[in-house]
This record gives structure tokens, C-alpha cells and sequence, in this order.
């Protein structure tokens, strides 16, 4: 039941931002030099909005095929670690979550790592790390391309097992090698992380199931080796939100999308946001923020002089422009989400 009123429910956006899918065809129409040949059929604009909802539809089809695999495999490397450390987006973490994590990881030891922090908004990412410590789980933001807070994850993660350690020196192994994986959605900052913590000496031990397997692990730090290959997962399709969530932070690439669609997306957003960054980056005034999104978007584009032959305002370059600088934190530190 839960699954067709969600079908029914994007649809029906997905129809809602078709007809600005439609205005946007028209005007790409406009500026091609060849216009379409005219079809018998008068359908041709109704037709328009089909791009946006099948092209959702593919994102969501995209991920199955590699759940089942990717499921069996990190059940299978979750078997050989203590600890499990779930990297997700600062600027999104409901929706850079992966939904089944909590089974997945079947009661393992779990820190998650707040990453790109430092194109979040410090505020947010604090009310983020309370109120995860208050679902118990131990949360650390960090900046993995500087670095910053990469050092916190040893002595939580030591904090976090001490109990292991304790009870496997209890059965008698001497200096026992804490093992963790990690996981998250992609382009979260899995690899980055890893290429930052990890010590470029293989960790050897063979006193724990898993070397014979062919994964090579790293050591952390004393007492502490990491599996190298992170554990990719997928996020939380549930609702229009969320996809555009994770497109507006780059975590989707951008062309499975209507690109003008997710700028004017994201326009809603930013106009109630308004930050200084993104009025003055494109010369806003107030008036400018009370407009229409797509009118905004053409204001936007003439601001920056892109323009395309007859003076028509190039939405579409406008909207590249917008999403790039957006992911690149150029309108400001934004966090899309915030905690209930
Ligand atoms: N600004 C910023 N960028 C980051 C951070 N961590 C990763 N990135 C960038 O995010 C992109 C994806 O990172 P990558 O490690 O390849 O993600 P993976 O797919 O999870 O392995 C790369 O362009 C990284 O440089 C961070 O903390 N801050
Ligand atoms: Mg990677």
C-alpha cells in the first residue's frame, strides 16, 4: 500500500514540474537551428513532460541491480569487522543515509561521519551531532578534503570498543586488531577518507578470519586496521525530496535530471535561505527573491551576461552554473536539512 501512494505521489510532482519541463523544451525548441519535424499527432508538448518522470524513474531502477550484489557482499565483509563508520553529506544527512544501515550492520559498534562539513553550516552540523548522540550513536563532523576532524576517529572509535577489546582479551588474544569498514552512498567522501587515514603499510595479521579472502587492510593506528574497499550503498529513494537532495549536492550526477528543473529546484530553496553569498554572487535585490524561480533563473543568467542569439536569457547554461556553484559551496555554507 506504502509503495503505491508513494508511486502515486511522485507522479503527480513529477507531472507538477513537467510543465516546467515543457516551458523549458519550448524554449530549447526556440533556440535549435533545425526545428522538429511537426508530427501528425498534436501530443507533442504533452509529451514534453515525459523526460522528468521517466528519467526519475531510471535513478531509482539504477540502484536495484547493485543492491543485491553490494547487500551480499558488505553482509559478507561485515562478518570480519568490530566497527562499521557510515560517512554521510553534513548538507544532507537524511537523505545521504542508507535506509537499512541499522540491519545491515546487525548491532555492530557504528560511528557516522558528518563529512564536507565545511561546506555545511556549523550550526546545523552541531544540532546534528546532538541529536544523534541522543539516538546513541557517536557522530564526528568532519572535512575530509583538509583533513579537519579526521583526527577524532580513532580515540571514538577506541572509546566505542573498549569493551570489545576488553573481551577478546579476556579469551586470551594478545594486542587484538580492531577491525572497521566503511560505507556510505556515493561520492559521500569514502575514498577520500580512506586515502587520509590510512597508513600506507598493509596490515598482515593473520590471526583473524578474512586475510585468506584477498582484502587488504590498512592500519589506522596502533591496534586499529581498516578494509580498504568501502562498502558502496544506496541511498533513501522514498520521496521527490530526497532525489533532489541528492542532485542538488552532486551525490546523483546531475544529466539523469532535468538540469533546469533541478536549478529552479533549488532556486525555491535558496530564495528562502538568502543568503549574502548567493544575492550578491548574482546581484539580487529583494524584489528579485519574491519573482518566480524560473523568471529568477533568467534574471540570473542575464546578471552573469549569458545570453544566446536574440538576447533570450540562457537558462540552461544558467542552471549548469547555478548547481556547480552550489556544490562547490559558492552560495554560502548550506545545510539542506535539519533535524526534527
Ligand atoms: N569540500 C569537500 N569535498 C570533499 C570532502 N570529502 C570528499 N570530497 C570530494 O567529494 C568528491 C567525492 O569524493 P570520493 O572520496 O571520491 O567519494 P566516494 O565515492 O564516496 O569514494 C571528491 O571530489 C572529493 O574531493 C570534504 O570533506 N569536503
Ligand atoms: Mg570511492
Amino acid at each position: 500500500m506504502k509503495k503505491t501512494s508513494n508511486k502515486r505521489k511522485n507522479t503527480q510532482q513529477t507531472r507538477r514540474g513537467g510543465r516546467s519541463g515543457a516551458r523549458m523544451n519550448q524554449n530549447q525548441k526556440a533556440r535549435s537551428a533545425k526545428p522538429m519535424q511537426p508530427k501528425p499527432k498534436p501530443v507533442k508538448v504533452k509529451k514534453a513532460p515525459a523526460p522528468t518522470s521517466s528519467e526519475h524513474t531510471q535513478v531509482i531502477q539504477w540502484y536495484p541491480g547493485h543492491m543485491t550484489k553490494t547487500k551480499r557482499r558488505i553482509e559478507k565483509d561485515l562478518k570480519l569487522v568490530d566497527a562499521v563508520a557510515e560517512i554521510i553529506d553534513a548538507r544532507i544527512p537524511i537523505s545521504s543515509r542508507n535506509p537499512d544501515i541499522a540491519h545491515l550492520t546487525s548491532g555492530k559498534p557504528r560511528i557516522v561521519l558528518l563529512n564536507k562539513c565545511d561546506m555545511a553550516d556549523s550550526r546545523a552540523t552541531a544540532k546534528w551531532v546532538s541529536y544523534l548522540s541522543r539516538e546513541n550513536v557517536r557522530a564526528i563532523p568532519v572535512d575530509c578534503k583538509s583533513g579537519r576532524g579526521v583526527d577524532k576517529f580513532v580515540p571514538v572509535l577506541t572509546e566505542l570498543l573498549t569493551d570489545r577489546i576488553e573481551s577478546y582479551k579476556a579469551k586470551g588474544m594478545v594486542n587484538p586488531s580492531m577491525r572497521v569498514m566503511i560505507v556510505g552512498i556515493p561520492n559521500v567522501g569514502k575514498s577520500t577518507f580512506i586515502n587520509r587515514i590510512s597508513k600506507k603499510t598493509k596490515a598482515v595479521s593473520a590471526d583473524r578470519p578474512g586475510v585468506t579472502r584477498g582484502n587488504q587492510w590498512f592500519t589506522v593506528s596502533k591496534g586499529f586496521e581498516m578494509l580498504d574497499t568501502p562498502g558502496v550503498l544506496w541511498p533513501k529513494f522514498d520521496d521527490q525530496t530526497v532525489g533532489e537532495h541528492l542532485a542538488f549536492t552532486g551525490a546523483i550526477k546531475s544529466e539523469v535530471m532535468d538540469t533546469e528543473l533541478l536549478a529552479v529546484r533549488l532556486l525555491d530553496l535558496l530564495k528562502e535561505l538568502n543568503t549574502s553569498e548567493f544575492t550578491e554572487r548574482y546581484k539580487l535585490s529583494e524584489e528579485d527573491l519574491s519573482v518566480p524561480s524560473y523568471e529568477l533563473l533568467e534574471k540570473i543568467a542575464r546578471n552573469r551576461g549569458m545570453l544566446i542569439s536574440g538576447g533570450e536569457a540562457d537558462t540552461e547554461r544558467a542552471a549548469y552554473t547555478l548547481l556547480d556553484e552550489f556544490r562547490a559551496a559558492k552560495l554560502g555554507r548550506i545545510t539542506l536539512e535539519l533535524p526534527q
